[in-house]
Formats: structure tokens, sequence, C-alpha cells
């Protein structure tokens, strides 16, 4: 009987079948912002499904608006480029990562301490949404502290 019932527990708490099966999003993370400032970046892992999906948009109450971002070299100074959604492949990882991809926080509401934590929504094209809890980093976690768009202005060294 206990069987039994543990079976039917299980089958219950399984999800919703006849969706596309979600991107896994890992360790998503933020710099920590100093109080003034407007502007911030979250960092993850999106682990394609079995099924090729698109990350299309993010969205986040701490901030304005959040966009997606890559980082590209042009002429040797790093710019930050918005970009309308990356695809993920299915089994491909999609890195988003100091210097590289990146969701572009502006308009923050809010300072981003270190330890805190807030919700990121994700958009696909096809799978439903996936909301995330975001930990803030240390400051200076994985690189300078300081807001990304330093960079457009600073030339490589
Ligand atoms: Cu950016």
């Amino acid at each position: 009987m206990r069987h039994l019932f543990l079976a039917a527990a299980l089958f219950a708490a399984a999800p919703a079948i006849a969706q596309t099966p979600a991107v896994t999003v890992e360790n998503p993370w933020a710099r920590a912002t100093t109080p003034s400032a407007k502007a911030g970046g979250i960092f993850l892992t999106l682990h394609g499904s079995a099924a090729a999906d698109r990350l299309v948009s993010a969205a986040t109450p701490v901030a304005g608006m959040a966009e997606i971002h890559r980082t590209v070299e042009q002429d040797g100074v790093m710019k930050m480029l918005p970009i309308d959604g990356i695809d993920v492949a299915p089994g491909a990882t999609v890195e988003f990562k100091p210097g590289g991809l990146h969701i572009m926080l502006m308009g923050l509401k809010q300072q981003l301490k270190p330890g805190d934590t807030f919700p990121v929504t994700l958009t696909f094209a096809k799978a439903p949404p996936i909301t995330a809890t975001v930990t803030v980093g240390a400051a200076g976690a994985a690189g300078p502290a300081m807001g990304m768009h330093q960079m457009h202005m600073t030339p490589k060294p």
C-alpha cells in the first residue's frame, strides 16, 4: 500500500507535459553596485533542453529595463551591444559572464548589496517563462565592481 501511495504522489507532482521542455538556468548572480549606480549586470548559465529555444527577453522588478547584451571588441575598445535574443540549441551551454554576454540592468531601483537576492524572469521563444533567483555577489566578484558602462570608455591596455 505504501508503495502505491508514493507512486501516486510522484505522478501528481510530475510537471505538465505537452509543453516545450524548458531551458535550465544555473547560478544566476549579479554584481554588487554602489548606492548611486543606475546600471548593473546579471550573469548566468543556460543549458539547452531537448528542443531548440531562444532567450528573447529578461525582466526584473529591481530595474526599469533589462536588456540582453553582448560584448564586442571594436578598434581595441570593448563595447556592449544590445541583441534581440540568443539561441539556446538542444543540449548547448550558453554562458553569460563578465566581459561577454550579460543581462544589462538599467534604471536600477535599488542598490544591489552582496548577499541580496532578487528575481529575474526570462522569456523564451517557445518554452514558458522562467523566474530565477539572482544572488548578488561580493563587490568585485569575478571582476571590477565598477559599472559595466565603464567598458565603453576604457581602451584595452
Ligand atoms: Cu551591457
